[in-house]
């Protein structure tokens, strides 16, 4: 073989070396976009995420928004400017992210949306994954629990007045866990939300809302049975209310809540709350694992769904098919 061949040889060979040597010690670098540290749910989710991209040696750009949609869209131009390789998200609101996906899908930046959902035209066309719970799940298996719980207890068929305290209004989890809840209550029209208003995820305002619940349910003389909030955070607010106004949180108003954090187990086993609806925060391992599928070439599914259940002390000990018990599983919760 002529020599400048052989030259030629060992040029590529060495470049391909380098390449893969490069590519082997290359730190994927992670843009997050968190919503904020609202509730205790939030907070578990960013640790996770924190984790699971330190576990995996992943450089992670991580920033707070303070549940502002505008720190959001800040925070995501500055990724785009660094030049990150992948970008997580979880957005506040449905709407508003048009201009930014389009931006970030022109800077071939794969986006993967953790948690909460997005609402444009092709909205799957501009991520990669989103990995999350079934909301309108959540908010039927809280109606259906209910429809249990009234049942044992002889109070089937009974009028029943329940008020709402929604969560972040625009919100997906907020949308659909109203949708879910009503698409199980229509069918029953003895159950009536009589009061609905937002606390926007956090406890202080669950507390405030659940005030003018109370006052109103009282100048109108119409008496509230159940309170269906749609994160524990606002149910935790509310009971402290409830208490307040000489009540008993748990018996004489039933307490439904979403998110199964651990300060819900407490309150259910100290008799003042009665069922919360699990929506893991635990994601990080997942959102990692999307992107390690990514660099290795595969095309994931544009819907990755979180596994979960439903925690009480009444009907875990009647139906454990279908419900598991606060009590047993408290010990083992993580957020
Ligand atoms: C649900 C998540 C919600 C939680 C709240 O996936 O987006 O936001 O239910 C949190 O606790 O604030």
């Amino acid at each position: 073989m002529k020599l400048k061949w052989k030259l030629l040889l060992v040029f590529v060979v060495v470049l391909v070396l380098c390449t893969a040597s490069f590519a082997a010690d290359r730190r994927i670098v992670v843009g997050f976009a968190q919503i904020g540290s609202e509730s205790d749910w939030r907070v578990g989710s960013t640790n996770s995420v924190r984790q699971a991209c330190a576990d995996a040696g992943f450089e992670l750009i991580f920033v707070d928004a303070n549940q502002m949609q505008e720190n959001q869209l800040s925070a995501l131009r500055d990724f785009i400017t660094r030049g990150v390789d992948y970008i997580g998200f979880s957005p506040v609101v449905m709407t508003g992210w048009d201009q930014i996906m389009m931006e970030i899908k022109d800077a071939g930046i794969p986006v993967i949306m953790l948690d909460r959902n997005i609402d444009m035209p092709n909205h799957t066309d501009y991520y990669a994954t989103w990995i999350g719970s079934n909301f309108v799940e959540e908010g039927e298996k809280s109606a259906l629990w209910l429809l249990d719980y009234l049942g044992i207890h002889g109070r089937w068929g009974e009028e029943i007045n329940i008020v709402e305290l929604q969560g972040t209004v625009g919100s997906s989890p907020a949308i659909d866990r109203k949708t879910g809840f009503e698409n199980i209550i229509k069918d029953h029209p003895n159950l009536k939300i009589t009061q609905s208003q937002t606390g926007d995820f956090t406890t202080e305002l669950g507390k405030t809302v659940m005030e003018s619940f109370l006052r109103r349910a009282q100048s109108d003389g119409v008496k509230i049975d159940v309170l269906y909030a749609h994160n524990d955070g606002m149910a935790i607010g509310a009971i402290q209310a409830i208490k307040e106004a000489g009540l008993v949180p748990g018996k004489d108003i039933i307490i439904i809540g979403v998110d199964a954090v651990k300060l819900a187990f407490e309150a259910i086993l100290a008799g003042e709350m009665n069922v919360t609806v699990e929506c893991s925060p635990l994601l990080g391992p997942q959102f990692v694992q999307a992107i390690k599928d990514i660099e290795a070439g595969e095309t994931l599914d544009k819907i990755t769904f979180s596994i979960e259940h439903v925690y009480d002390e009444t009907l875990s000990k009647l139906m454990p098919h279908r419900y598991l018990s606060a009590e047993e599983h408290y010990p083992s919760r993580v957020y």
